[in-house]
């Protein structure tokens, strides 16, 4: 039985089933390959396993593609096997949620097949529209508007038969449904309604701020040197997101179930997260902000344009999002996921001196914001990124298509094998690392994409039993958030914000207090020092209060003084 609110206190691991566990020996991870390692996950204590999409997909984006979705995808197993997935995660006191991918469908599913018959009841279920006025279809520019989708070129594909094209914001092969007609709104609806009568315990929503768009699909602003229009902001946060959103939450009985929801939403502002997770207006539970995974970019520039990130302006901005939040709404907290570059490699340092470190350090801050943590399979390990330095290594279709697209502007090889290494989201994407062994435990097959060879050190068997692995540090974290409400219910504080080195964090609740100071760096960090240009006084008062305070949970047991090593990060309780 599901309690209200009972997510106000849980820790979601994401499983992105083709790389987590490969029970046939094929390459690609399944569900029986999950079931199977269930047990890594109670070990860890988490509550809720978000599944990334095993339903029927020609896997042109790794499932997010879906042609049926009320079946498994032969290459993950069968419904039957899911069935006991569900069974095995309820046994061990674990809900299960699905993705729900919405936006789109395949170009392969039976809607859309249907649809491309101009006279077909289908044809509005998609956008389909004539070539822009006064030109010929299919020659350069005569696209509906100007947009670019995601995975490189235009948003738009010309269907021969029809002389029409078809909005897709991601590949060709994932259309955009068109949410304005009611039948697509009920049928998705009825489709949800199946899963939860499966016995799901809610859903991730990808990119759900999508099925609201400016109908006049207006064209975007160019960037200069840009070959297309941003799709931003006339495909998403449109005029009836929250009509959709309130409508599902009713035909669905997602409040009366206590379902846990959450939202994918790119290019959403505080204000519209606000907006969707206040409970009194029942859409909600909490939304996946990208503003933090977008810092890393050079203003006006694309993911692939890298910048520095100064810690200050990632400090501001979460908690920005927690004051945001803080007495209407909820947030989710995350560092990585399938799209996102491991979050040691990116946000900490993946060094051998300093990974498990800056993991466990990267952790502690996270986990001790307010909301609910996001935990992504090898983040518990602090597994890196892939290291991949050819473009043959890739699989994934936005990195494959950045490559060539990239190319062909004239960019230099060198510079887009850079990009690629630091933001493919391939890196996420690398097989789970369980041992030593040549593929890492993941299958005894081929892997479809290479695991990565610090599997024979970085793996859940060497970590196990280790007090001082990276995985005894989120089972310490996920074990507080369980037994102590000031981390899960408690006010939020950032001190000293524009340290550039620490990290410190004052949460409050019921007459407690909990104290994070969390040294962001390779350096080691006094807060005995005097040379600091800023925030002296503050230090100076951050330095009396810790100094014969109670350490809850440190990253390196054993320390007390007032110097901090390189990414060492302590909570301190009081009271
Ligand atoms: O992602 C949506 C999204 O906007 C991104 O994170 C996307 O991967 C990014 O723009 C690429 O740079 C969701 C899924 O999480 C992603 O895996 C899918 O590819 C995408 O939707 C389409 O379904």
């Amino acid at each position: 039985l599901r309690e209200p609110g009972w997510w106000r206190t849980a820790v979601v691991y994401q499983v992105y089933p083709r790389s987590f566990a490969d029970s046939d020996g094929d390459g690609v991870g399944d569900l029986p390959g999950i079931t199977a390692r269930l047990d890594h996950l109670a070990n860890l204590g988490i509550d809720v396993l978000w599944l990334s999409p095993v339903y029927r997909s020609p896997m042109d984006d790794n499932g997010y593609d879906i042609s049926d979705y009320r079946d498994v995808d032969p290459s993950f197993g069968t419904l039957a096997d899911l069935d006991a997935l569900i069974a095995a995660c309820h046994d061990r006191g674990i809900r299960l949620v699905m993705d729900l991918v919405v936006n789109h469908t395949s170009d392969e599913h039976p809607w859309f097949v249907e649809s491309r018959d101009p006279r077909s009841p289908k044809r509005d279920w998609y956008w389909w529209r004539p070539a822009r006025p006064g030109h010929e279809p299919g020659t350069p520019g005569a696209e509906p508007n100007n947009w670019g989708a995601a995975f490189s070129g235009p948003a738009w594909h010309l269907d021969a038969a029809s002389g029409e094209y078809y909005l897709h914001l991601f590949s060709p092969k994932q259309p955009d449904l068109n949410w304005e007609n009611p039948q697509v709104r009920q049928a998705v609806y009825a489709m949800m309604r199946w899963w939860v009568e499966r016995g799901v315990d809610g859903f991730r929503m990808d990119v759900i701020n999508f099925i609201s768009k400016d109908v006049t699909l207006p064209d975007g602003p160019v960037a200069p040197g840009a070959p297309h229009g941003s799709a931003f902001p006339g495909s998403a946060n449109g005029p009836r997101l929250d009509e959709f959103l309130a409508e599902m939450h009713a035909a669905v009985g997602l409040g009366e179930q206590h379902l846990l929801t959450v939202g994918e939403m790119p290019g959403s502002t505080i204000e519209v997260a606000r907006r969707v997770t206040d409970p009194a207006r029942d859409e909600l539970n909490m939304v996946f902000t990208f503003e933090h995974v977008d810092l890393d970019v050079a203003p006006g520039g694309t993911k692939w344009d890298l910048a520095d990130l100064p810690l200050p302006v990632l400090k501001r901005n979460l908690e920005s999002w927690q004051l945001g939040l803080a007495d209407v709404g909820w947030n989710s907290l995350y560092w990585n996921n399938h799209d996102q570059p491991r979050a040691v490699s990116r946000f900490g340092d993946d060094s051998p001196e300093h990974r498990v470190s800056s993991a466990k350090t990267l952790a502690t801050v996270l986990h001790l914001h307010r909301g609910t943590p996001f935990v992504y399979q090898g983040e518990e390990l602090g597994m890196t990124n892939a290291g991949f330095a050819q473009i043959g290594q890739y699989r994934d279709i936005e990195s494959v298509n950045r490559h060539a697209a990239a190319l062909g502007l004239g960019t230099p090889a060198e510079e887009i094998l850079r990009s690629l290494s630091v933001k493919s989201r391939d890196n996420a994407r690398t097989p789970m690392q369980w041992d030593d062994s040549p593929h890492a435990g993941f299958t005894t097959g081929e892997p479809w994409l290479a695991v990565n060879p610090n599997h024979t050190s970085i793996n859940v068997a060497a970590a196990q039993d280790d007090p001082a692995s990276v995985l005894a540090h989120y089972r310490a974290l996920i074990a507080l958030r369980h037994t102590d409400p000031v981390v899960s219910e408690g006010d939020f504080e950032l001190l000293l914000p524009d340290h550039e080195q620490l990290w410190v964090i004052r949460r409050t609740h019921g007459g407690r207090a909990l104290l994070v100071v969390a040294n962001c760096s390779s350096q080691p960090c006094a807060l005995a020092g005097g040379e600091e240009p800023t925030g002296e006084d503050d230090l100076a008062g951050l330095r009396a209060l810790v100094a014969d305070a109670d350490v809850l949970l440190p990253t390196h047991p054993g320390r007390q003084g007032l110097e901090l090593a390189p990414w060492e990060s302590r909570v301190y309780a009081f009271g």
